[in-house]
Protein backbone atom coordinates (compact mmCIF):
# COMPACT_ATOMS: atom_id res chain seq x y z
CA UNK A 1 0.00 0.00 0.00
CA UNK A 2 1.54 3.67 -0.68
CA UNK A 3 1.52 6.42 1.60
CA UNK A 4 2.33 8.67 -1.36
CA UNK A 5 0.28 12.02 -1.11
CA UNK A 6 -1.41 13.54 -3.91
CA UNK A 7 -0.23 16.78 -4.07
CA UNK A 8 -3.30 19.27 -3.18
CA UNK A 9 -3.29 21.63 -6.34
CA UNK A 10 -6.67 23.16 -6.74
CA UNK A 11 -7.37 25.83 -9.66
CA UNK A 12 -9.29 28.89 -9.80
CA UNK A 13 -13.00 28.14 -10.82
CA UNK A 14 -12.37 24.13 -9.06
CA UNK A 15 -16.10 23.02 -7.90
CA UNK A 16 -16.73 23.26 -4.39
CA UNK A 17 -19.46 21.86 -2.03
CA UNK A 18 -21.66 23.32 0.69
CA UNK A 19 -18.35 22.78 3.02
CA UNK A 20 -16.59 25.02 0.72
CA UNK A 21 -14.41 21.86 -0.13
CA UNK A 22 -13.42 20.67 -3.36
CA UNK A 23 -13.04 17.15 -4.96
CA UNK A 24 -9.06 16.93 -3.65
CA UNK A 25 -10.19 16.84 0.07
CA UNK A 26 -11.97 14.04 -0.90
CA UNK A 27 -8.96 12.03 -2.43
CA UNK A 28 -6.85 9.44 -0.64
CA UNK A 29 -2.99 8.23 -1.39
CA UNK A 30 -1.97 7.15 -5.01
CA UNK A 31 -3.09 3.81 -5.79
CA UNK A 32 -0.75 1.60 -6.25
CA UNK A 33 -3.24 -1.16 -7.96
CA UNK A 34 -2.79 -2.25 -11.78
CA UNK A 35 -3.76 0.14 -14.04
CA UNK A 36 -7.36 -0.30 -15.52
CA UNK A 37 -7.85 -2.15 -12.35
CA UNK A 38 -12.14 -1.54 -11.95
CA UNK A 39 -11.32 -1.14 -7.95
CA UNK A 40 -10.00 2.30 -8.90
CA UNK A 41 -13.12 3.33 -10.92
CA UNK A 42 -15.42 2.68 -7.45
CA UNK A 43 -12.81 5.00 -5.61
CA UNK A 44 -13.26 7.75 -7.91
CA UNK A 45 -17.17 7.25 -7.56
CA UNK A 46 -16.72 7.25 -3.77
CA UNK A 47 -14.78 10.72 -3.66
CA UNK A 48 -17.32 12.09 -6.21
CA UNK A 49 -20.48 10.46 -4.07
CA UNK A 50 -18.92 12.12 -0.40
CA UNK A 51 -18.21 15.73 -2.12
CA UNK A 52 -21.74 15.65 -2.90
CA UNK A 53 -23.23 14.32 -0.39
CA UNK A 54 -21.38 17.48 1.65
CA UNK A 55 -19.59 14.99 4.22
CA UNK A 56 -17.07 16.20 6.44
CA UNK A 57 -13.74 13.43 6.06
CA UNK A 58 -13.35 13.35 9.53
CA UNK A 59 -16.88 12.08 10.37
CA UNK A 60 -16.49 8.55 8.31
CA UNK A 61 -14.96 5.76 9.51
CA UNK A 62 -13.59 3.47 6.76
CA UNK A 63 -12.88 -0.12 6.94
CA UNK A 64 -12.17 -3.36 4.97
CA UNK A 65 -10.59 -6.04 5.19
CA UNK A 66 -7.31 -7.53 2.87
CA UNK A 67 -6.86 -7.80 -0.76
CA UNK A 68 -6.34 -5.67 -3.75
CA UNK A 69 -10.30 -4.40 -2.88
CA UNK A 70 -9.79 -3.90 0.69
CA UNK A 71 -6.62 -1.77 -0.12
CA UNK A 72 -9.49 0.45 -1.56
CA UNK A 73 -9.86 2.97 1.56
CA UNK A 74 -6.41 4.23 1.19
CA UNK A 75 -7.53 5.88 -2.21
CA UNK A 76 -9.93 8.32 -0.89
CA UNK A 77 -10.93 10.18 1.45
CA UNK A 78 -7.30 10.42 3.29
CA UNK A 79 -8.97 12.70 6.77
CA UNK A 80 -11.16 9.96 7.78
CA UNK A 81 -10.41 7.55 10.47
CA UNK A 82 -10.15 3.95 9.16
CA UNK A 83 -8.96 0.62 10.26
CA UNK A 84 -7.67 -2.48 7.66
CA UNK A 85 -8.66 -5.83 9.41
CA UNK A 86 -7.90 -9.18 9.41
CA UNK A 87 -9.12 -11.15 6.05
CA UNK A 88 -12.96 -11.53 6.04
CA UNK A 89 -13.20 -9.64 9.53
CA UNK A 90 -14.10 -6.70 8.84
CA UNK A 91 -17.66 -6.58 9.83
CA UNK A 92 -17.09 -7.28 13.24
CA UNK A 93 -14.47 -4.05 13.61
CA UNK A 94 -17.07 -1.56 11.63
CA UNK A 95 -20.04 -3.65 14.42
CA UNK A 96 -17.65 -2.10 17.53
CA UNK A 97 -17.00 1.41 16.02
CA UNK A 98 -20.73 1.95 15.50
CA UNK A 99 -21.64 0.51 19.12
CA UNK A 100 -19.40 2.97 20.50
CA UNK A 101 -19.46 5.75 18.23
CA UNK A 102 -22.78 6.15 15.47
CA UNK A 103 -22.28 9.58 14.73
CA UNK A 104 -19.73 8.68 12.18
CA UNK A 105 -20.33 7.56 8.87
CA UNK A 106 -19.82 4.24 8.24
CA UNK A 107 -18.26 2.58 5.32
CA UNK A 108 -17.06 -0.48 4.46
CA UNK A 109 -15.08 -1.43 1.06
CA UNK A 110 -14.42 -5.50 0.60
CA UNK A 111 -13.78 -8.00 -1.54
CA UNK A 112 -15.57 -10.96 -3.14
CA UNK A 113 -12.82 -13.98 -1.10
CA UNK A 114 -13.03 -11.35 1.92
CA UNK A 115 -17.18 -11.23 1.92
CA UNK A 116 -18.09 -14.22 0.35
CA UNK A 117 -15.40 -17.10 1.22
CA UNK A 118 -13.54 -16.47 4.06
CA UNK A 119 -15.78 -13.57 5.62
CA UNK A 120 -19.76 -14.77 4.79
CA UNK A 121 -20.08 -15.37 8.35
CA UNK A 122 -19.48 -11.94 9.54
CA UNK A 123 -20.99 -10.55 6.48
CA UNK A 124 -24.40 -12.59 6.88
CA UNK A 125 -24.00 -11.58 10.92
CA UNK A 126 -23.68 -7.98 10.00
CA UNK A 127 -26.58 -7.82 7.48
CA UNK A 128 -28.61 -9.67 10.08
CA UNK A 129 -27.56 -7.25 12.51
CA UNK A 130 -28.85 -4.01 10.69
CA UNK A 131 -25.60 -2.01 11.24
CA UNK A 132 -25.98 1.08 9.75
CA UNK A 133 -23.40 0.83 6.97
CA UNK A 134 -22.50 0.98 3.22
CA UNK A 135 -20.94 -2.47 2.56
CA UNK A 136 -19.34 -2.36 -0.68
CA UNK A 137 -18.13 -5.54 -1.96
CA UNK A 138 -15.82 -5.33 -4.95
CA UNK A 139 -16.60 -8.26 -7.35
CA UNK A 140 -14.34 -9.60 -9.61
CA UNK A 141 -14.53 -13.25 -9.06
CA UNK A 142 -10.93 -13.82 -8.05
CA UNK A 143 -8.77 -13.41 -5.28
CA UNK A 144 -6.61 -10.55 -7.42
CA UNK A 145 -4.27 -9.90 -3.96
CA UNK A 146 -2.97 -13.55 -4.20
CA UNK A 147 -2.84 -14.19 -7.89
CA UNK A 148 -5.65 -15.04 -9.26
CA UNK A 149 -7.18 -18.23 -7.21
CA UNK A 150 -11.53 -18.46 -8.02
CA UNK A 151 -13.42 -16.99 -5.07
CA UNK A 152 -16.45 -17.92 -3.91
CA UNK A 153 -18.79 -16.12 -6.95
CA UNK A 154 -16.69 -17.15 -9.99
CA UNK A 155 -19.41 -18.81 -11.90
CA UNK A 156 -19.24 -22.34 -13.23
CA UNK A 157 -17.52 -22.87 -16.20
CA UNK A 158 -15.99 -19.67 -15.82
CA UNK A 159 -11.83 -20.37 -17.21
CA UNK A 160 -8.97 -19.39 -14.97
CA UNK A 161 -6.03 -17.36 -16.73
CA UNK A 162 -3.99 -20.38 -16.83
CA UNK A 163 -6.65 -22.57 -18.38
CA UNK A 164 -8.60 -24.27 -15.27
CA UNK A 165 -12.55 -24.20 -14.96
CA UNK A 166 -14.28 -23.54 -12.26
CA UNK A 167 -17.03 -26.40 -11.58
CA UNK A 168 -18.71 -25.36 -8.20
CA UNK A 169 -21.70 -22.91 -7.89
CA UNK A 170 -21.10 -19.20 -7.03
CA UNK A 171 -22.46 -17.27 -4.13
CA UNK A 172 -23.89 -14.47 -5.33
CA UNK A 173 -24.00 -11.38 -3.21
CA UNK A 174 -27.33 -10.29 -3.97
CA UNK A 175 -28.89 -13.30 -4.05
CA UNK A 176 -27.39 -14.14 -0.52
CA UNK A 177 -28.51 -10.47 1.23
CA UNK A 178 -31.82 -11.22 -0.55
CA UNK A 179 -32.35 -14.44 1.11
CA UNK A 180 -30.58 -13.03 4.31
CA UNK A 181 -33.15 -10.12 5.08
CA UNK A 182 -31.12 -7.20 3.51
CA UNK A 183 -32.56 -4.12 3.99
CA UNK A 184 -30.77 -2.76 0.65
CA UNK A 185 -29.75 -4.39 -1.74
CA UNK A 186 -28.10 -2.85 -4.88
CA UNK A 187 -25.59 -3.74 -7.43
CA UNK A 188 -23.22 -1.58 -10.01
CA UNK A 189 -21.30 -1.68 -12.67
CA UNK A 190 -17.21 -0.02 -11.79
CA UNK A 191 -17.54 1.21 -15.55
CA UNK A 192 -20.96 2.80 -15.02
CA UNK A 193 -19.71 6.00 -12.58
CA UNK A 194 -22.86 7.62 -13.89
CA UNK A 195 -25.05 4.62 -12.17
CA UNK A 196 -22.70 4.17 -9.06
CA UNK A 197 -22.73 7.56 -7.65
CA UNK A 198 -25.82 7.95 -6.65
CA UNK A 199 -25.85 3.88 -5.48
CA UNK A 200 -23.15 5.00 -3.38
CA UNK A 201 -25.31 8.24 -2.12
CA UNK A 202 -28.45 6.45 -1.44
CA UNK A 203 -26.60 3.61 0.40
CA UNK A 204 -25.03 6.31 2.68
CA UNK A 205 -28.37 7.81 3.99
CA UNK A 206 -29.96 4.20 4.32
CA UNK A 207 -30.46 3.65 8.24
CA UNK A 208 -29.34 -0.10 8.29
CA UNK A 209 -27.05 -2.43 5.85
CA UNK A 210 -26.61 -1.12 2.61
CA UNK A 211 -25.08 -3.63 0.42
CA UNK A 212 -23.94 -2.56 -2.52
CA UNK A 213 -21.81 -5.52 -4.82
CA UNK A 214 -20.00 -4.05 -7.81
CA UNK A 215 -18.74 -5.79 -10.95
CA UNK A 216 -15.14 -4.77 -10.88
CA UNK A 217 -12.78 -6.48 -13.52
CA UNK A 218 -9.45 -7.88 -12.21
CA UNK A 219 -7.75 -6.77 -15.46
CA UNK A 220 -4.78 -8.85 -14.53
CA UNK A 221 -6.12 -12.18 -13.57
CA UNK A 222 -9.87 -12.28 -14.62
CA UNK A 223 -9.96 -10.38 -18.10
CA UNK A 224 -10.16 -12.75 -20.56
CA UNK A 225 -12.69 -13.70 -23.45
CA UNK A 226 -13.87 -16.43 -20.57
CA UNK A 227 -14.33 -15.01 -17.41
CA UNK A 228 -17.72 -13.94 -17.10
CA UNK A 229 -16.73 -10.73 -15.23
CA UNK A 230 -14.28 -9.84 -17.20
CA UNK A 231 -15.28 -5.68 -19.02
CA UNK A 232 -16.55 -6.91 -22.23
CA UNK A 233 -18.27 -9.53 -20.82
CA UNK A 234 -19.93 -7.38 -18.17
CA UNK A 235 -20.75 -4.18 -20.74
CA UNK A 236 -22.47 -7.40 -22.87
CA UNK A 237 -24.81 -8.45 -20.19
CA UNK A 238 -25.35 -6.22 -17.85
CA UNK A 239 -29.16 -4.60 -17.63
CA UNK A 240 -30.54 -1.50 -15.50
CA UNK A 241 -33.68 -3.08 -13.82
CA UNK A 242 -34.21 0.70 -12.22
CA UNK A 243 -32.12 4.35 -13.00
CA UNK A 244 -32.13 6.05 -10.13
CA UNK A 245 -31.31 9.71 -8.55
CA UNK A 246 -30.56 10.27 -5.10
CA UNK A 247 -32.00 13.88 -3.66
CA UNK A 248 -30.53 14.99 -0.40
CA UNK A 249 -33.28 16.54 2.20
CA UNK A 250 -32.64 20.14 1.50
CA UNK A 251 -33.90 19.43 -2.42
CA UNK A 252 -37.64 19.70 -3.20
CA UNK A 253 -38.36 16.62 -5.22
CA UNK A 254 -40.65 18.11 -7.31
CA UNK A 255 -38.19 19.21 -9.84
CA UNK A 256 -37.61 15.90 -10.77
CA UNK A 257 -40.45 13.45 -10.38
CA UNK A 258 -42.87 12.50 -12.64
CA UNK A 259 -46.24 10.92 -11.19
CA UNK A 260 -45.97 6.85 -12.56
CA UNK A 261 -42.83 7.09 -14.16
CA UNK A 262 -40.97 7.49 -10.57
CA UNK A 263 -41.25 6.06 -7.03
CA UNK A 264 -39.70 8.54 -4.41
CA UNK A 265 -38.54 6.23 -1.34
CA UNK A 266 -38.14 8.63 1.67
CA UNK A 267 -34.92 7.73 3.96
CA UNK A 268 -34.47 8.09 7.42
CA UNK A 269 -33.00 11.80 7.28
CA UNK A 270 -35.43 12.81 4.66
CA UNK A 271 -33.45 12.51 1.74
CA UNK A 272 -35.16 10.55 -0.91
CA UNK A 273 -33.99 7.64 -3.28
CA UNK A 274 -35.86 8.58 -6.87
CA UNK A 275 -36.43 5.23 -8.50
CA UNK A 276 -36.91 5.85 -12.23
CA UNK A 277 -38.26 2.84 -13.97
CA UNK A 278 -36.47 0.80 -16.81
CA UNK A 279 -38.34 -2.18 -16.53
CA UNK A 280 -42.12 -1.73 -16.22
CA UNK A 281 -42.91 -4.04 -13.51
CA UNK A 282 -39.96 -3.82 -11.64
CA UNK A 283 -41.13 -3.05 -8.02
CA UNK A 284 -37.78 -3.04 -5.13
CA UNK A 285 -40.13 -2.90 -2.49
CA UNK A 286 -41.32 -6.12 -3.29
CA UNK A 287 -38.39 -9.44 -1.98
CA UNK A 288 -40.41 -12.07 -3.50
CA UNK A 289 -40.29 -10.04 -6.91
CA UNK A 290 -36.97 -8.87 -6.97
CA UNK A 291 -35.29 -12.32 -6.04
CA UNK A 292 -37.62 -13.83 -8.81
CA UNK A 293 -36.76 -11.31 -11.18
CA UNK A 294 -32.30 -11.27 -10.20
CA UNK A 295 -32.68 -14.92 -11.27
CA UNK A 296 -34.85 -15.13 -14.43
CA UNK A 297 -32.39 -12.49 -15.55
CA UNK A 298 -29.41 -14.67 -14.38
CA UNK A 299 -30.57 -17.93 -16.19
CA UNK A 300 -30.43 -15.61 -19.51
CA UNK A 301 -27.06 -14.50 -18.81
CA UNK A 302 -27.48 -10.73 -17.74
CA UNK A 303 -26.40 -9.20 -14.67
CA UNK A 304 -29.30 -7.14 -13.12
CA UNK A 305 -28.28 -4.01 -12.08
CA UNK A 306 -29.40 -0.53 -10.29
CA UNK A 307 -31.70 -0.70 -6.44
CA UNK A 308 -32.84 -4.36 -6.59
CA UNK A 309 -34.59 -4.13 -3.08
CA UNK A 310 -35.36 -1.90 -0.16
CA UNK A 311 -37.16 -1.38 2.68
CA UNK A 312 -36.53 1.76 4.70
CA UNK A 313 -38.26 1.21 7.75
CA UNK A 314 -36.75 -1.52 9.40
CA UNK A 315 -34.55 -0.74 13.26
CA UNK A 316 -31.26 -0.75 12.88
CA UNK A 317 -28.36 -2.18 14.90
CA UNK A 318 -28.89 0.75 17.78
CA UNK A 319 -32.84 0.47 17.57
CA UNK A 320 -32.67 -3.39 17.93
CA UNK A 321 -30.91 -3.46 20.99
CA UNK A 322 -32.67 -0.08 22.16
CA UNK A 323 -29.36 1.72 23.15
CA UNK A 324 -28.97 5.23 24.23
CA UNK A 325 -28.99 8.06 22.34
CA UNK A 326 -25.24 9.34 23.48
CA UNK A 327 -22.58 7.96 21.71
CA UNK A 328 -20.87 5.53 24.77
CA UNK A 329 -17.37 7.21 23.78
CA UNK A 330 -19.01 11.41 25.19
CA UNK A 331 -19.12 9.29 28.59
CA UNK A 332 -16.65 9.36 31.32
CA UNK A 333 -15.55 5.90 31.92
CA UNK A 334 -16.09 6.21 35.52
CA UNK A 335 -20.30 6.74 34.66
CA UNK A 336 -19.88 3.50 32.26
CA UNK A 337 -17.71 1.13 34.11
CA UNK A 338 -20.49 0.19 36.82
CA UNK A 339 -17.79 -1.00 38.76
CA UNK A 340 -16.24 -4.59 41.09
CA UNK A 341 -19.10 -4.47 43.25
CA UNK A 342 -22.28 -3.94 40.43
CA UNK A 343 -20.41 -6.85 38.61
CA UNK A 344 -20.43 -9.02 41.24
CA UNK A 345 -24.35 -7.91 42.03
CA UNK A 346 -24.82 -9.18 38.07
CA UNK A 347 -23.05 -12.26 38.33
CA UNK A 348 -24.71 -13.46 41.58
CA UNK A 349 -27.72 -14.21 39.57
CA UNK A 350 -25.98 -16.59 37.47
CA UNK A 351 -24.48 -18.85 39.97
C1 LIG B 1 -6.55 -15.38 7.28
C2 LIG B 1 -6.02 -15.17 5.91
N1 LIG B 1 -6.18 -16.13 4.97
C3 LIG B 1 -5.72 -15.94 3.72
C4 LIG B 1 -5.08 -14.79 3.39
C5 LIG B 1 -4.51 -14.63 1.98
N2 LIG B 1 -5.33 -13.71 1.18
C6 LIG B 1 -5.02 -12.40 1.12
S1 LIG B 1 -6.07 -11.55 0.14
C7 LIG B 1 -6.93 -12.95 -0.23
C8 LIG B 1 -8.10 -12.94 -1.17
C9 LIG B 1 -8.55 -11.60 -1.60
O1 LIG B 1 -9.58 -11.72 -2.52
P1 LIG B 1 -10.71 -10.63 -2.64
O2 LIG B 1 -11.29 -10.33 -1.32
O3 LIG B 1 -11.66 -11.08 -3.69
O4 LIG B 1 -9.92 -9.31 -3.08
P2 LIG B 1 -9.29 -8.91 -4.49
O5 LIG B 1 -7.82 -9.02 -4.28
O6 LIG B 1 -9.80 -9.83 -5.54
O7 LIG B 1 -9.75 -7.51 -4.70
C10 LIG B 1 -6.41 -14.07 0.42
C11 LIG B 1 -6.93 -15.44 0.29
C12 LIG B 1 -4.93 -13.79 4.38
N3 LIG B 1 -4.34 -12.62 4.12
N4 LIG B 1 -5.42 -14.01 5.62
S1 LIG C 1 -4.43 -8.03 -9.36
FE1 LIG C 1 -6.47 -7.62 -10.21
S2 LIG C 1 -7.70 -6.89 -8.44
FE2 LIG C 1 -5.52 -6.72 -7.89
S3 LIG C 1 -4.93 -4.62 -8.43
FE3 LIG C 1 -4.42 -5.93 -10.18
S4 LIG C 1 -6.22 -5.79 -11.50
FE4 LIG C 1 -6.86 -5.08 -9.48
MG1 LIG D 1 -11.79 -10.55 -5.67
Amino acid sequence: MTFIAKPQINYAGQARNALDLTTRDYEGTISTLCAGCGHDSVSAALIQAFFELDISPHKVAKFSGIGCSSKTPAYFLSAAHGINAVHGRMPAVATGSNAVNRSLYCIGVSGDGDSLSIGLGQFAHALRRNLKMLYIIENNGVYGLTKGQFSASADVGTKAKKGEVNEQQPIDPVITALGLGGTFIARGFSGDKEQLVPLIKAGMNHDGFAVLDVLSPCVTFNDHEDSTKSYAHTRQNFHRAIRLDFIPPAEPISTSYVEGETRSVKLHDGSHVLLRKADEDYDPTDRSRAFAYVEEHQKRGEIVTGLLYIDADRADMHALANTIDDDLIDIPYEDLCPGADALAEIQKRFR
